[in-house]
């Protein structure tokens, strides 16, 4: 298949176009779903969408019970869907829990979400990938600026961009506990990376990505265009934001913590292909490869 979006493969980094769509079904029109047009335009326009108070006070009470038994659960958990800080034994994001955990399952087929997604990506969908991100006060560490879709690109084979990542928000998010920051607008453009992507990078990039991340120029570049915004939002509030944005976040040295739950999911019509890197494909826990089927609704 075409390589639409090299990278890793230049000696120097390139900003390209993007080629895919933000809103998929036919241009011009309403798409119809639970966002209105005004939603819709902004996120077309920023990449991104925060839902303030998306769920309530007694759902994220729930949620942050079944989060503490995950933490306590995997505390001696050395299976590898437990990343640990690079500097310390602390957890720092549990992947595909929403296998194991009957809650977070239910929650990844819940349609006040998935009817956005469906929304958005003009199909059915399914999970792509499920993580939480433990950034507990004092001690957790940054995610350094990176686009998702160059990774899921070069390392799993995800052909174009057709996928979104909902973040729920399970501790307040303040402009001080470390909060995501994207760059609005930088899903229009694609950073070509430099460098060469080893043997099971995972194991490196998930507790400190140095691969697939932009240059200091191109970084400063898109800055200057689209600014940054700080997804700072109370526990129970959604973020949506597009596979290509542009994000990170800062490490968090006050003493609230800050966590966060990301459901990625992937329209069926872009399923995974063998990774463009050449290489062979991550473990299915970070990029979900079998089970491709739409995601079915509770009923
Ligand atoms: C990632 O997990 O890829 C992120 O960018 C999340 C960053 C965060 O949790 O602050």
């Amino acid at each position: 298949m075409e390589d639409l979006y090299p990278s890793r493969v230049y000696d120097k980094p390139k900003i390209l176009e993007r080629k895919d769509p933000v809103l998929y079904g036919s241009p011009g029109e309403l798409k119809e779903g639970p966002l209105n047009k005004q939603q819709l335009d902004f996120y077309e326009t920023n990449g991104f969408l925060l839902l303030d108070n998306f769920f309530s006070p007694e759902e994220v009470k729930e949620m942050r019970k079944h989060l503490d038994l995950l933490w306590e659960e995997n505390r001696d958990n050395d299976s590898p869907e437990v990343i640990r800080e690079p500097e310390s034994n602390e957890i720092r994001s549990i992947f595909d829990a929403h296998r194991k955990n009957e809650m977070f399952n239910r929650l990844s087929r819940d349609p006040r979400v998935t009817d956005i997604i469906r929304q958005i990506l003009g199909s059915d969908i399914y999970v792509h990938q499920f993580r939480i991100n433990f950034k507990p006060g004092f001690k957790g560490k940054e995610f350094y600026w990176h686009s998702d879709f160059e990774t899921w690109h070069v390392e799993d084979g995800m052909p174009r961009m057709r996928a979104i990542s909902c973040s729920i928000l399970l501790t307040d998010n303040h402009s001080y506990n470390g909060p995501l920051m994207l760059i609005p607008g930088s899903h229009k453009k694609y950073v070509s990376c430099v460098g060469e992507t080893p043997e099971d990078n995972y194991k490196f990039s998930l507790k400190k990505q140095e691969l697939g991340v932009p240059d200091n120029e191109s970084l400063t570049r898109m800055v200057k265009e689209g600014g940054i915004t700080t997804a700072a939002a109370p526990a129970g509030s959604l973020l949506l934001f597009e596979c290509n944005t542009m994000h990170g976040s800062n490490g968090n040295i006050t003493p609230l913590p800050r966590s966060n739950v990301f459901f990625v999911f992937n329209s069926v019509k872009n399923k995974l292909v063998e990774p463009f890197s050449g290489l062979k494909p991550r473990p299915e826990y970070i990029a979900n490869r079998t089970i491709q089927t739409p995601v079915l609704q509770n009923s």
